[in-house]
């Protein structure tokens, strides 16, 4: 079984600002310790990071030829894109959405995401366990 992570825009940041909203693990530390969970769940992982809409799109369409099913922290274009959205809905694989931080509870813009509503399942406001979490629900979801 094959999983691609993708980070969106500003999560290369993680660990350096907002540690109080985000945690203090750094991305390279959240992939790592996905990598291990993933070894354990026997799934191999590819990971990507972009802050550009468009290559978070192209990637998605890409890596689809490959992956079983997308485990996505989509950053602010949760609250924007249409384009993320119908990208995922489009390559026919189930994805989890993940945040850090618990959306709910913060601005009012970030209440919204255009990916939800088309997710296999939506884990937010666990830090760096809604990362480990939603890879635990998207195999099981993927019969793993
Ligand atoms: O809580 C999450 O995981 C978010 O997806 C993070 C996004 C935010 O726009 C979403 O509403 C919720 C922001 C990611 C920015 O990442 C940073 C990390 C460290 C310092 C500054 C930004």
């Amino acid at each position: 079984m094959k999983v691609a992570v993708v980070h969106g825009p500003n999560l290369r940041l993680l660990g350096r600002r907002e540690p109080e909203v985000y945690g203090s693990d750094t991305l390279a530390e959240v992939n790592l310790m996905l990598s291990t969970l993933a070894a354990e769940l026997d799934v191999e992982l590819q990971i990507f990071q972009s802050n550009h809409e468009g290559e978070l799109v192209d990637y998605i369409d890409d890596a689809s030829r490959e992956v079983d099913g997308f485990l996505i922290n989509p950053g602010a274009f949760t609250h924007t894109s249409i384009a993320l959205r119908d990208a995922l809905t489009g390559v026919n694989r189930p994805f989890v959405e993940v945040h850090l931080s618990n959306t709910a509870g913060r601005e009012r813009f970030r209440r919204h995401s255009y990916l939800s509503g088309v997710a296999a399942g939506v884990v937010y406001g666990f830090g760096v366990q809604s990362y480990l979490l939603g890879l635990r629900g998207l195999v099981a979801r993927l019969g793993g």
